[in-house]
């Protein structure tokens, strides 16, 4: 049996549709997870705990995907109302529900990897904090190998790219304090936190570039993938 991985989705309004508000996946994420030989399941939007806790126990492994900003009050009891300008596309849902989905993760010791989004999400669900707004990570070309970075601990996701250094870059927030348990295993040039690791877990990694838009492009991010995968099949 091949690994059943969820992946979470983000709410977008259809204007065209009755039922309006509906849950979006890009095909890049599940079709990274099926090349890399898992069966990908979007789940939907939902706040509902028992639901939830449904899939963290028949689901072998969580892809957290990109999206809009994490809700402040998330990580930060006050932000200035300059910076609170600064955050975009936040959905209270979602940051609940993801938030929920990374800690039952993190007890039953399930895999999870984080994608854009998912690293700053995944980095607020264990007490860390954001940069609201960075700039020179916003690169309208998807697929663009954007910046460098450096890894700087020899962790699994180094490993699993063979030490690949150049990255795309669509983002405009960033891990800042991290959480307890993390390491951060890369860094941009300027400093900004690239991937990160939680040493102790069978696997909870997340990067801040996006490997799913370069699986076709270069062999090292399907490598990711492949690495992600197989470390959901190990838990069967
Ligand atoms: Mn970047």
């Amino acid at each position: 049996m091949k690994p059943v991985i969820a992946i979470t989705p983000e709410a977008i309004t259809l204007p065209s549709r009755i039922d309006g508000r509906g849950s979006f996946c890009g095909v890049s994420y599940s079709q990274a997870i099926e090349m890399a030989g898992g069966v990908p399941l979007i789940v939907p939007l939902t706040r509902d705990r028992r639901v939830l806790d449904h899939y963290v126990d028949s689901c072998d492994g969580w892809l957290l995907t990109g999206g809009g900003d994490v809700e402040a009050k998330c990580y930060t009891p006050r932000m200035s109302a300059a910076s609170r300008k600064k955050i975009r596309g936040a959905d209270e849902a979602r940051d609940e529900m993801e938030i929920y989905v990374l800690r039952r993760v993190a007890e039953r010791d399930r895999p999870a990897f984080g994608i854009c989004r998912g690293i700053q999400v995944m980095n607020v669900a264990f007490g860390g904090t954001l940069i609201p707004h960075v700039d020179g990570h916003h690169n309208p070309k998807p697929d663009a190998l954007a910046h460098r970075i450096e890894w700087t601990k020899g962790g699994r996701l180094q490993k699993a790219m063979g030490g690949f250094d150049r990255v795309n870059t669509s983002h405009h927030q960033a891990v800042d304090r991290v959480a307890r348990g993390f390491e951060v295993v890369a860094r941009a040039p300027d400093g900004i936190i690239e991937a990160m690791e939680k040493s102790e877990a069978r696997y909870c990694c997340a990067v801040q570039f996006h490997p799913e838009r370069l699986v076709k492009r270069a062999p090292e991010f399907l490598d990711l993938f492949r690495d992600f995968v197989k470390a959901c099949r190990s838990g069967r």
